[in-house]
């Protein structure tokens, strides 16, 4: 515990909650959510606490919803290093039309890309290409697939692919819950790319 090094900023806090909240602690508690002051009062780090809202709503509605990809066949390039972190698919999050073309290339070796059981669209084709492979999928049935590199999935190495309409994203969901408990690094990552579409 660190309590010494944070006084100076709980006094402030607590003088901050007394001066202009005029609530009881423990009701700052059960608001802290959604009242940015009160972040501080468990032995968080405060960086953000004066910074824009931190609620989870706030966070998604600001995420940026993938386009329609255009033209009939798109590339995904499995890489140990990408813009959006390690071991990942680029793009990880694609919006394509019934009976594309989605060509995963090996741009880096030892990756792979294989549909995961349950998290494609009912009566959809799975896929599950071979180490360092290469593999083209036609996107034949409508709907929301999750995809995962099998040697990297706990470091969350996942993509998402809309066909159409989402018409399975509450599913999708769901299941994506369970699967990011098998995550043990970039755990957020799945529920990031769902919030793009
Ligand atoms: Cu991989």
């Amino acid at each position: 515990m660190k309590i010494k090094n944070h006084l100076p900023i709980f006094t402030i806090l607590f003088t901050f909650i007394i001066f202009f909240n005029g609530k009881k602690y423990d009701e700052l508690v059960t608001q802290r959510l959604t009242t940015n002051v009160a972040i501080c009062l468990e032995g968080e780090p405060c960086g953000a606490a004066t910074s824009a809202s931190s609620s989870p709503s706030a966070a998604a509605n600001s995420v940026a919803k993938v386009q329609l990809s255009e033209g009939s066949e798109h590339t995904v390039k499995m890489l140990n290093n990408g813009a959006g972190g390690q071991m990942i698919f680029e793009p990880a999050v694609l919006k394509v039309s019934l009976g594309d073309t989605i060509h995963f290339k090996a741009t880096d070796a030892a990756h792979n890309s294989a549909s995961i059981d349950g998290m494609v669209p009912n009566g959809a084709d799975s896929w599950a290409g071979a180490l360092s492979q290469d593999i083209s999928v036609v996107m034949n049935t409508e709907g929301v697939y999750v995809y995962q590199c099998d040697p990297h999935v706990m470091m969350a190495m996942v993509g998402v692919i809309q066909v159409g309409e989402a018409t399975n994203l509450d599913d999708i969901k769901a299941s994506a819950a369970d699967k990011k408990a098998s995550f043990m690094l970039n755990s957020d990552r799945l529920d990031e790319y769902l919030a793009q579409l």
